[in-house]
C-alpha cells in the first residue's frame, strides 16, 4: 500500500512540473510519461548500487548498430515485479492500464532479427546477474512506420522521441569527440537502465546522440558564416538521425560509414577513459573487458582500438595487437553474399585515413603470419583484408577477435565446412556456435499472461521465469484432456484479443475458429513470403472449383516490412495484398479462407500476434537463414512449425520431434546437389503451379503499371543478370509446402492430438532461452562472472 502511495506522489510532482497539470488532467501519453518518470525515481538508486557491485570485475559490452528494444513499461514492471499493484493504482484513478501501456512508442532502433536479438541478450544477462552493457545509436528515428495505400507499402518516418522518452538520462559530461577527416563531432550518451527480473541487477543500455562540437559557434557566427554554421550543426546530427532500414544487406553508403565509426570510436574511448582513470594503463585491458561485435557493423573497432593503444597511448604494435585480439569477439549473422560488408577502399581513405593506414598494417601483418603458418603466397588472396579496392569486414573480424561464432548449429557448420573453411583451418580454436535465443520475460510472461498463470498453475512454481527448461516437466501432462482443453481455451481467448486488435487497427474481422496461419519477419525472397502466397492462391483456385473441398478454414496472416529499395520485396507485398482483396471479397470463399496483411509489424505487434498463432511458417530456402528467433517465440507460446530444414528450425524440431511439426522441401544438401534445373520446364507439371504464377502477368491482378509483377515472374522463369531463374527454389519447394498444408489440415481436424503437438512444442522450448544462449557467451567467450 505504502508503495503505492509514494509512487503517487511521485506522479503527481512530475504532473506538475513537467506538464503543468494534475494527473487527473493529463491525455495518456502524458499519464505514461510521469508514471515512468516516477519509476525511475525508484530504478536509479538501485541502478548505481547495481553498478557499484561489479567495480573491478571483468565486464562484457555489445556493440551494435541496433538494439530492437520496443516497448518497456510493462517489460520493467514485470522486471521489477510490480505490475499488479500499478494496474491496481491506475484503476483506482479510474485509468485503464493498457491505455497507458499503449501511450508508449516502440523503441524501433533495429530491423529485425539481429537487433531484437541484442534486446533479449541484455534482458538475459540483466536477470542472469552478469554485467553485460549495451553501446549503439541513439537514432533520431527508428525503422520506418508502414501503411499500405492501395496495397502498396508507403513509408514514414518513426519519430519516436517526438512525445518524450522517460527512461534515458542524458549524460552530457560524459560526452566525447569522434574526429572524421572532415571534422570533429561530439557524441552525447544517454543511458537506459536494463533491469533484470527480480531487480537484483540492472546493466546499462549507452545509446550516444551526435550533435556539434561547439554550440559556441552559432552564438558567435556572423551573417556570413551563419549557413556554414547551419550546415555544420546539420551535418552533425545527421549521423544519428535515422537507421538505414536493410536487414540482411550492406549499404555502402557514406553516412553508415560515419554511424559506424561514430558510435565505436565514442564507445571505445568511453571506456578507455575510465579503465586509466582506475589503473592508469591499458595493459590489462582485455583481463577486465569482453566486447562482442554484433556482425561485422561495429568491426571497425578493431582498427580503432590498435588506434587508441598504438598512437594515443603508445603502447607496442605486438602488445597492442595482443590486447585486441583478446578483447574483442565476433558473431557472424548471415551467409547471404549482399549482406557481407565490404566497404570501399575510397570511402574509408576519404573519411578515416587514419584508420586506412591501420587496416593495411593489419593486412600486413596477417600475410606474414599466414606465410609462416605454411599457406603457400598463391593462396594470400583468399585471406586479403583489403583485396580488389575493398576492405573486407568479415576477414578483420575474423582475424582481428579471439571468437568467431555463428547463430545456429546449422549455420556454423556451414560457416566451418564452407564459407570460411579457409578460416577455420588457420583458426580451428576461434570458431564455436552459440544457437540464438529468446527472452521469456517478455515472449511468454508478458505477452501470454494466461498461458504464464496456466504453467506457473501446473508446475506449482513459476522457476521457468528464469530457468526455462523447467517446461519439460510440462510434458506429463500432454496426454491429459482437461490441460490440452485448457491450452486450448488460452489459445482461443489469445485469438479473440488479436482479433479484436486486428479489427480496430485494420478494420478486418476475422473468424477465431479458424486456424490463424502466422508468417511475420522482414520480407525477403529468401524467407519465400511468395511461397505462401501461390499456396493461398492456388488453394483459392481449388476451393473455387471445387466448394466442397475438405478444408479446415484458415487465416492467413502476414507481417512484414519490405526494406524501401528493395523492389522485389514491395512487388509481393502488393501481390498478396492483391491475392487478399481477390479471395476476402469473394461471397463463395467467405468463412473458408481469408488473408490479412497487417500493418507496420513490429516488436509490440509481434506480442500479440505470436500468442494467438496455431501455425508457425519458417519456410526460407535451406541454408539462408542463419536462425531465426521468430520461430522460437511461436514455439514458446504453443504453435507447430510448418518449415524446412534450415536454421535453428532443425534444432526446434530436435527438440519438439519432427511428428509435431510440418518439416518439408529442399535440404541443403539437396540444393548442392540440384542440376540443370529449369523451373521453366517444371512448374508446368506440376498441377495448379503455372496458373498461380502466371497470375503475375495474365491480367489477374494490377500492379498499378509499375512492372512489379512482370519482374517477379521474370525472377522466377528467366532470371536476371545477378542471378539464375527461381534462385530461391520457391517453385522447386511449392509442391512439397502444399503437402505439408495439406498434412496441417488434416492434424488440426484431432483437436487434442493437434494440442498435444502445441503442448509439445512448449514444453521442448527451454533451450531456446536467451538465458542459455547468454550463459555460453558468457562462459565459453568473455569468461565474465555473475554478481
Ligand atoms: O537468421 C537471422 C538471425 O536469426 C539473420 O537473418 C539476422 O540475424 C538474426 C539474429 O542472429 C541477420 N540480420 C542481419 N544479418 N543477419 C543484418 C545484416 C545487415 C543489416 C542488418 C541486419
Amino acid at each position: 500500500m505504502k508503495n503505492k502511495e509514494v509512487l503517487l506522489e511521485r506522479m503527481e510532482r512530475y504532473a506538475l512540473t513537467t506538464f503543468g497539470k494534475r494527473v487527473d488532467d493529463l491525455n495518456n501519453n502524458e499519464k505514461y510519461v510521469v508514471l515512468a518518470k516516477a519509476l525511475m525515481e525508484e530504478i536509479v538508486p538501485q541502478w548505481l548500487k547495481s553498478q557499484e557491485k561489479f567495480a573491478g570485475k571483468k565486464q562484457a559490452y555489445y556493440l551494435s548498430a541496433e538494439f530492437l528494444m520496443g516497448r518497456a513499461l510493462t517489460n520493467n514492471l514485470i522486471n521489477m515485479q510490480r505490475k499488479k499493484e500499478v494496474e491496481e493504482l491506475l484503476a483506482e484513478l479510474g485509468v485503464d492500464y493498457n491505455q497507458i501501456e499503449d501511450a508508449e512508442e516502440d523503441a524501433a532502433l533495429g530491423n529485425g532479427g539481429l537487433g531484437r536479438l541484442a534486446a533479449c541478450f541484455l534482458d538475459s544477462a540483466a536477470t542472469l546477474d552478469y554485467p553485460l552493457h549495451g553501446y549503439g545509436i541513439r537514432y533520431q528515428y527508428g525503422i520506418f512506420k508502414q501503411k499500405f495505400i492501395d496495397g502498396f507499402q508507403v513509408e514514414e518516418g518513426d519519430n519516436w522521441l517526438e512525445y518524450g522518452e522517460p527512461w534515458s538520462i542524458r549524460k552530457g559530461l560524459e560526452s566525447v569527440i569522434v574526429s572524421f577527416a572532415d571534422g570533429d563531432v561530439k557524441a552525447v550518451p544517454y543511458d537506459t537502465p536494463v533491469i533484470g527480473y527480480g531487480q537484483k541487477t540492472i546493466n546499462t543500455l549507452r545509446l550516444w546522440q551526435a550533435e556539434a562540437v561547439k554550440e559556441f559557434d552559432f552564438q558567435a557566427f556572423n551573417e556570413q558564416e551563419y549557413d556554414l554554421a547551419v550546415k555544420a550543426k546539420n551535418d552533425a546530427e545527421n549521423i544519428s538521425k535515422v537507421l538505414y532500414p536493410n536487414d540482411s544487406t550492406d549499404e555502402g553508403k557514406l553516412l553508415r560509414l560515419k554511424q559506424q565509426y561514430f558510435f565505436v570510436s565514442a564507445s571505445l574511448q568511453d571506456l578507455v577513459r575510465k579503465h586509466k582513470a582506475k589503473y592508469n594503463t591499458l595493459e590489462n585491458f582485455h583481463k577486465l573487458h569482453a566486447i562482442q561485435l554484433n556482425d561485422t557493423h561495429p568491426a571497425v573497432a578493431i582498427p580503432e582500438m590498435m588506434r587508441i593503444l598504438t598512437k594515443v597511448e603508445g603502447l607496442e604494435w605486438s602488445k597492442a595487437w595482443e590486447i585486441v585480439v583478446n578483447t574483442f569477439a565476433y558473431t557472424n549473422h548471415t551467409l547471404l553474399a549482399e549482406a557481407l560488408e565490404q566497404w570501399s577502399i575510397k570511402l574509408y581513405k576519404k573519411l578515416l585515413p587514419e584508420i586506412y593506414t591501420i587496416i593495411e598494417k593489419i593486412d600486413g601483418q596477417l600475410k606474414k603470419e599466414l606465410l609462416a603458418k605454411g599457406v603457400e603466397a598463391k593462396e594470400l588472396d583468399k585471406y586479403a583484408i583489403i583485396h580488389n579496392g575493398n576492405i573486407k569486414m568479415a576477414w578483420l573480424s575474423i582475424y582481428g577477435t579471439k571468437s568467431t561464432n555463428g547463430v545456429a548449429q546449422l549455420h556454423t557448420n556451414l560457416l566451418i565446412n564452407q564459407e570460411l573453411n579457409h578460416w577455420y583451418k588457420i583458426y580451428p580454436e576461434r570458431f564455436n556456435n552459440k544457437t540464438n535465443g529468446i527472452t521469456q520475460r517478455r515472449w511468454l510472461l508478458q505477452s501470454n499472461p494466461e498461458l504464464s498463470n496456466f504453467i506457473t498453475e501446473l508446475l506449482g512454481s513459476d522457476a521457468w521465469i528464469t530457468n526455462l527448461t523447467e517446461l519439460k516437466k510440462l510434458e506429463k501432462f500432454a496426454d491429459d484432456q482437461s490441460v490440452l482443453q485448457r491450452f486450448m481455451e488460452i489459445k482461443k481467448m489469445k485469438k479473440e484479443q488479436l482479433a479484436a486488435y486486428i479489427k480496430r487497427v485494420e478494420g478486418i474481422d476475422i473468424d477465431t475458429n479458424s486456424i490463424f496461419d502466422i508468417q511475420i519477419k522482414r520480407l525477403h525472397e529468401y524467407k519465400r513470403q511468395l511461397l505462401k502466397a501461390f499456396y493461398i492462391l492456388d488453394l483459392y483456385y481449388r476451393l473455387k472449383e471445387n466448394p466442397d473441398l475438405d478444408i479446415i478454414p484458415r487465416t492467413f496472416i502476414f507481417g512484414a516490412k519490405a526494406a524501401p529499395g528493395y523492389f522485389r520485396a514491395k512487388g509481393i507485398i502488393k501481390f498478396i495484398n492483391e491475392i487478399a482483396k481477390l479471395v476476402n471479397n469473394d461471397k463463395e470463399i467467405s468463412g473458408k479462407i481469408k488473408v490479412v496483411f497487417v500493418q507496420n509489424y513490429r516488436v509490440s505487434y509481434a506480442e500479440k500476434l505470436f500468442p494467438a498463432a496455431d501455425v508457425s511458417e519458417q519456410i526460407s530456402t535451406a541454408g539462408k537463414e542463419a536462425s531465426g528467433t521468430g520461430n522460437m517465440k511461436f514455439m514458446l507460446n504453443g504453435a507447430p512449425t510448418i518449415g524446412t530444414y534450415d536454421g535453428a528450425n532443425v534444432e526446434i524440431v530436435e527438440e519438439a520431434g519432427e511428428e509435431n511439426n510440418f518439416i518439408f522441401g529442399l535440404r541443403v544438401e539437396d540444393i548442392a546437389a540440384l542440376k540443370d534445373y529449369n523451373p521453366k520446364e517444371e512448374y508446368k507439371k506440376i498441377k495448379g503451379l503455372q496458373r498461380v504464377v502466371d497470375s503475375l502477368v495474365d491480367g489477374t491482378f494490377d500492379d498499378g503499371k509499375t512492372g512489379m509483377f512482370k519482374e517477379l515472374h521474370d525472377a522466377l522463369l528467366i532470371g536476371a543478370s545477378w542471378h539464375k531463374p527461381d534462385h530461391y527454389y520457391v517453385i522447386k519447394d511449392f509442391e512439397s509446402y502444399r503437402e505439408a498444408q495439406q498434412r496441417v489440415n488434416d492434424a488440426y481436424k484431432d483437436r487434442l492430438g493437434w494440442a498435444r503437438k502445441c503442448w509439445i512444442n512448449l514444453a521442448n522450448s527451454g533451450k531456446f532461452s536467451s538465458d542459455r544462449t547468454i550463459d555460453q557467451y558468457a562462459k565459453e567467450i568473455w569468461e565474465i562472472e555473475k554478481a
